[in-house]
């Protein structure tokens, strides 16, 4: 059997550049996309930021007025709200092309994905390389995105490689490479490997994966757990055998709609339901799905989320089906509702192909 190999393609500062696709004016400026909470004002935290604005000091989790501080000296400094279906629709369309260039795709998260392409480069870390930057080419004329792809045999040095070099990295770490790609990096560039454990390494005086190769297998144990501590020592030496599974985004769809007015009313609130049943069935019947799980979801009007959901007995694809189900689930869920309610969603899951009629009644 040849060698794996093994993609792992992660989106450039992913909501911040969703941003400046929308507005191109902003590529020159500090870009900080905000999770602004219900206290009103700059109270919340940074989602992420564009790479400006990261040479600031400005990150992920950081509070926005703390942001604001760093950037004080940038009067062209823009901050702005998450806007999540945006970024999820640029999402879909890049994992569209990701897709089809993999034998295997697993999807992780909105910037992130797995792709096994040993078969069509027939174990060829050359022809990935192509491939890759093939992938990146397409990327950016069709969306005018970067992402970061880390190549090898499993999925663990891809995923370190993919964040080697970063905006707009290509990194291909053969077999023979990774001992070296791997005993030069910092011990924290271990996925898994949090602020806690790195601070324990560095009271131990190790610095790099190379230092952390001198501890054996039990004292790694005895001093994580065994699960935790055989993972450390394994990714040390590049081991990872976990296959990349086929996982695809679209595990559900849903359709979310902001309110003409914030209201708690059932009437003003069904009839909305009711519309967006109409536009998520539409979805439904176009990829000729069935669906056995249906769920609401209120964003209040203090921006927190509140869902609520149900398994149907059947899968089935109809509308009374779902309208039935969203409008019951949208009664209970005013039963205790206090807060009203700014943007409200439909969602199914469960999803499962509709196999033609023909099927069912050839097999009487
Ligand atoms: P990079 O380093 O160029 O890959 O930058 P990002 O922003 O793509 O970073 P990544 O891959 O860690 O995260 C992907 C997205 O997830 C990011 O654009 C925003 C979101 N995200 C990451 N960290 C946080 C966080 O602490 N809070 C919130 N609300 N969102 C976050
Ligand atoms: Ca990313
Ligand atoms: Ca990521």
């Amino acid at each position: 059997m040849g060698d794996r190999v093994v993609f792992h393609v992660d989106f450039d500062y992913f909501y911040a550049q969703c941003e400046e696709i929308r507005t191109p004016d902003l590529k020159s400026k500090p870009v900080c996309v905000c999770v602004f909470s219900d206290r009103g004002g700059d109270s919340g935290a940074i989602a992420t930021a564009n790479y400006i604005a990261r040479k600031y000091g400005v990150k992920s989790g950081i509070s926005i007025s703390f942001a604001k501080k760093r950037l004080e000296e940038r009067k062209d400094a823009v901050f702005l709200p998450v806007d999540f279906d945006y970024y999820i629709e640029i999402s879909e369309n890049a994992m569209s092309i990701i897709k089809e260039n993999a034998d295997v795709f697993e999807y992780v998260g909105k910037d992130e994905a797995y792709l096994d392409v040993s078969d069509r480069v027939k174990g060829d870390f050359n022809r990935a390389s192509h491939l890759a930057q093939q992938i990146k080419n397409s990327i950016r004329e069709k969306l005018k995105m970067s992402c970061s792809i880390g190549i090898s045999s499993n999925k663990l040095i891809a995923k370190i490689a993919s964040d080697f070099k970063k905006p707009d990295g290509l990194t291909v770490v053969s077999p023979d490479k990774i001992d070296e790609f791997l005993g030069q990096l910092k011990i924290r560039a271990i996925p898994g490997i949090g602020k806690k454990t790195e601070e324990r390494f560095t009271q131990m005086n190790f610095e790099t994966i190379e230092d952390l190769k001198k501890l054996d297998v039990f004292t790694l144990n005895k001093e994580f757990g065994r699960k935790h501590g055989t993972y450390i020592f394994n990714a040390a030496r590049g081991i990872d055998n976990e296959p990349v599974k086929e996982r695809d985004p679209s595990v559900q769809y849903s359709k979310i709609t902001t309110l003409k007015k914030d209201s708690i009313d059932f009437d003003f609130l069904a009839e909305n339901i009711n519309e967006l049943c109409n536009e998520l069935f539409e979805v439904i019947q176009k990829n000729n799905k069935m669906f056995k799980s249906v769920g609401i979801q209120f964003i209040q009007s203090d921006l927190t989320n509140k869902t609520k959901s149900r398994m149907l007995k059947n899968s089935t694809s109809s509308l009374e089906e779902l309208q039935k189900n969203a409008i019951q689930l949208l009664k209970e869920s005013l039963e205790d509702q206090k807060n009203t309610i700014r943007r409200l969603g439909v969602k199914v899951s469960e999803l499962s192909e509709v196999r033609g009629q023909s099927n069912i009644t050839s097999y009487f």
